[in-house]
């Protein structure tokens, strides 16, 4: 009987493999999966690729490529600043929704998934609450009913059009801050104290119950020490497995995935075995944010391709290691990028000593970087037996 039940499921998965390897070939025009866009290429594991996306680039009538772009090359988008508490409630209990619908019709209209980014993060915050609370005429109390509130009014809106929440993003400081013992950073922890997150999560769940609930953070691409006073992945691991012993509905970790050229970073296999490590608790793993940035030096501005080459060729195979490392691992259901064209990224406004750059997977100009090539070879050559259909968790009550 057990060993029936085996054969069934093994019959259904061989299935389900070919299906999703079957290729649209015809007569006349063999298949060509290097004319495909990432989008469908991931769609033959079950992988959405997806990209951030800036609301004032897409409405940008003197720019149609990105729009263009946004909409065929990517199964995923991403509101890369328009579903932030700043951007929905500028003024206290006046809501701005025109961007986030906007983009919520974008992804229905080209039948791509949307990853709700953020509920609860420390930055990008309206000014009237963090004022508010800084001298003191909004209490403690008050502010978490006004969190318990933000979660329930924004995820009701877009209930059952949101696959994935990041629910909290950036909870956990970096071995720089000080202390550099790993703690609960900013706002949220020290206004409410660290029970914000497990509330967060189950007022969102409450307020729709099929969407996949995220924790997201940056640096946990891999494991360290494995102690979690200086490992930032042990710290979130920790988290989430206490969080969900006590039942709260975390449903994925989200790594960010924002690498530079100039750091050591990690391999496929290390990679490969955070992503595992994550998934034994039993949630869905996805990178967030790619991109991979680069120092611009003088030599890269004045066109020294003796700099240039080097660092487009780490990029590349940046982005490859994080999507062969999902690939490899069937928790790990979406790659997003952050903005997929230099032409608009937050990479150099942000970094400026030394200027920073040439972080995404299209130049300025839209032409298809080394970068954009690897991932489509990535996704091109895997398969059976290590590469299998992606397994999506039930969203958790
Ligand atoms: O890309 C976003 C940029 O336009 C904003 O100015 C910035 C403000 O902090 O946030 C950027 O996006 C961040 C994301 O929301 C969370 N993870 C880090 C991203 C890059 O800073």
């Amino acid at each position: 009987m057990k060993q029936r039940r085996w054969i069934t499921v093994g019959a259904v998965a061989v299935a389900t493999v070919a299906a999703l390897n079957a290729v649209p070939a015809t007569a006349n025009r063999p298949y060509d999966p290097t004319a495909q866009s990432l989008g469908a290429l991931g769609q033959r594991h079950g992988l959405q690729v997806g990209t951030a996306v800036d609301l004032a680039a897409l409405n940008d009538a003197n720019d149609p490529q990105y729009r263009r772009l946004a909409a065929s090359e990517f199964s995923s988008v991403t509101a890369e600043n328009a579903m932030k508490w700043e951007s929905l409630e500028p003024t206290r209990g006046v809501y701005d929704w025109a961007a986030a619908d906007q983009l919520v019709e974008f992804a229905r209209r080209n039948k791509q998934s949307v990853r709700g980014h953020v509920l609860v993060w420390h930055s990008q915050l309206p000014t009237w609450l963090t004022s508010g609370v800084a001298d003191g005429s909004i209490s403690k109390q008050e502010l978490r009913e006004l969190l318990r509130k933000h979660i329930t009014t924004v995820v009701s809106r877009y209930k059952g059009k949101i696959w994935q929440w990041d629910v909290v993003n950036e909870a956990v400081s970096d071995p720089w801050d000080t202390p550099s013992t790993l703690h609960y950073k900013g706002f949220w922890a020290q206004n409410l104290g660290p029970g914000y997150i497990a509330d967060a999560f189950r007022w969102a769940r409450a307020a729709d119950p099929r969407a996949l609930l995220f924790y997201n953070d940056y640096n946990i691409e891999a494991f360290g020490s494995g102690n979690p006073a200086d490992d930032k992945s042990q710290f979130v691991y920790d988290m989430v497995k206490g969080l969900r012993a006590q039942g709260v509905p975390v449903d994925g970790i989200g790594s960010q995935g924002h690498l530079g050229t100039q750091y050591g970073n990690y391999d496929t296999l290390q990679v490969t075995a955070a992503l595992k490590k994550f998934t034994s608790l039993g949630v869905a793993t996805a990178f967030t944010e790619v991109d991979v940035r680069s120092e611009l030096t003088e030599a890269v501005q004045a066109g020294n391709s003796a700099e240039i080459n080097p660092r487009l060729q780490a990029s590349a195979a940046n982005f490859s290691v994080l999507m062969k490392a999902c690939l490899a691992v069937r928790s790990c259901l979406s790659y997003t990028v952050w903005g997929f064209t230099d032409r608009h990224s937050w990479v150099p406004g942000w970094f400026n000593e030394p200027p920073q750059g040439m972080a995404t997977i299209y130049d300025e100009n839209y032409q298809p970087k080394r970068a954009y090539h690897e991932l489509k070879s990535d996704l091109i050559f895997a398969g059976p037996p290590y590469v299998l259909p992606r397994i999506a968790p039930k969203p958790r009550r």
